[in-house]
């Protein structure tokens, strides 16, 4: 194959190709070949596709009609390395999902049935459920499509957008099978207390300060030479707690995140920095968000050492991150399980037409 129709689009804080799975081949080898042509992968410039040298920008959606009862479409996440040739389904991507909903009714596979159309996605890389919330108002004629303007805003995206709010249930041990897959609030790895923890996605926390950090950095400096030292420490952590956290070998694999922890700088419930594993985030993933907010709440941790947790069964938990913050509002049953989180994220449609390798 060597062109397919595509929509580029910005999900939350990052960007990429939506596909129908229809539209690009089946066979997974064939189909990794096609993606790493479609984003110029294997370089650092990625000069010869479409990808914007950065792992937030060389994203892909694979997006078809659910079979399943009460499901809309299913949605497969790829992440096509931008200096290797790999293409990954080992994560989810709650940034890229927020323009699935949009994608979905644009292509027809969901009908918009009121101002606002619900779209019920299947997650397919960690077999969960999640409700965008996508308006859809109608034209002078009665015709409906998908609204991207609107007043939203979302830290590290300029401007104002239509709100996409998304609500995510049960995603506890998504990836790692259990919320805390070593049934400790937080295991010792290299002399640093570490949370391996996945509610949504598979993540390491600890606190900046216990690696050298100070958990206030700029991604630049994140990603600076002087910072090589803490780097390959935070390196050596993460290959040590893969196959503690049931990902096996994840030398190659894009999991888990690491998420360093210091106390809120802004009024929020916590600072993060987050390694995704070997780039710093701009700002930090989804699920990403939702799983550090979820460590804040696990008695003991080194998260809830350093974090701010408002009272109540619904909690508006502020995760601060190096350009602004992400809110997630959690739902926290009488065990102090947290049962559900709702965000909100913005989205916009950049271009449809086809693109050849
Ligand atoms: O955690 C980047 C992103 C993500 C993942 C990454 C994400 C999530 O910001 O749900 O959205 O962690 O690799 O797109």
């Amino acid at each position: 194959m060597n062109q397919a129709p595509v929509m580029w689009m910005r999900g939350g804080t990052s960007k990429g190709g939506y596909f129908l799975a229809s539209d690009i081949p089946a066979d997974e080898a064939e189909r990794a070949a096609f993606l790493l042509g479609v984003m110029g992968s294997p370089d650092p410039a990625q000069i010869d596709g479409m990808g914007g040298a950065d792992p937030l920008t060389s994203k892909v959606a694979v997006v078809r009609k659910s079979d399943r009862p009460g499901v809309d479409v299913d949605y497969l996440f790829l992440q096509v390395f931008v200096d290797q040739p790999i293409v990954s389904d080992a994560q989810n991507c709650g940034n890229i999902l927020a323009a699935v909903g949009p994608f979905a009714i644009e292509r027809h596979l969901v009908q918009p049935t009121g101002d606002v159309t619900q779209v019920t996605i299947f997650m397919e890389n960690t077999g969960q459920i999640a409700v965008a919330s996508v308006e859809t108002p109608a034209d002078e004629i009665g015709k409906r499509a998908v609204n991207y303007f609107g007043s939203a805003r979302i830290d590290g995206v300029p401007g104002t957008h239509a709100p996409i709010p998304i609500e995510f249930r049960d995603t506890a041990g998504s990836s790692c099978g259990a919320l805390l897959p070593t049934g400790n609030a937080f295991d010792m790895i290299d002399g640093v207390a570490c949370t391996l923890i996945d509610n949504g996605m598979p993540c390491v926390v600890f606190k900046a300060a216990d690696v050298g950090a100070t958990g206030y950095e700029t991604r630049d400096m994140l990603e600076s030479e002087a910072m090589a030292p803490v780097r390959a420490r935070i390196e050596a952590i993460r290959l040590q707690a893969g196959p503690l956290m049931n990902l096996g070998d994840v030398a190659e694999k894009s999991v888990p995140k690491m998420t360093l922890v210091a106390p809120p700088q802004h009024g929020g419930t916590v600072t993060t920095r987050v390694f995704i594993p070997k780039r710093a985030h701009a700002s930090i993933g989804v699920l990403g968000a939702v799983t550090a907010a979820t460590a804040c709440l696990v008695p003991g941790s080194p998260a809830a050492e350093v974090a701010s947790v408002p009272e109540g069964s619904t909690k508006s938990l502020s995760i601060e991150h190096p350009s602004g913050e992400m809110t997630c509002v959690m739902k926290v049953n009488t065990a102090g399980e947290v049962e559900s989180a709702a965000l909100l994220r913005t989205a916009r449609k950049l271009m449809d037409g086809v693109v050849y390798v």
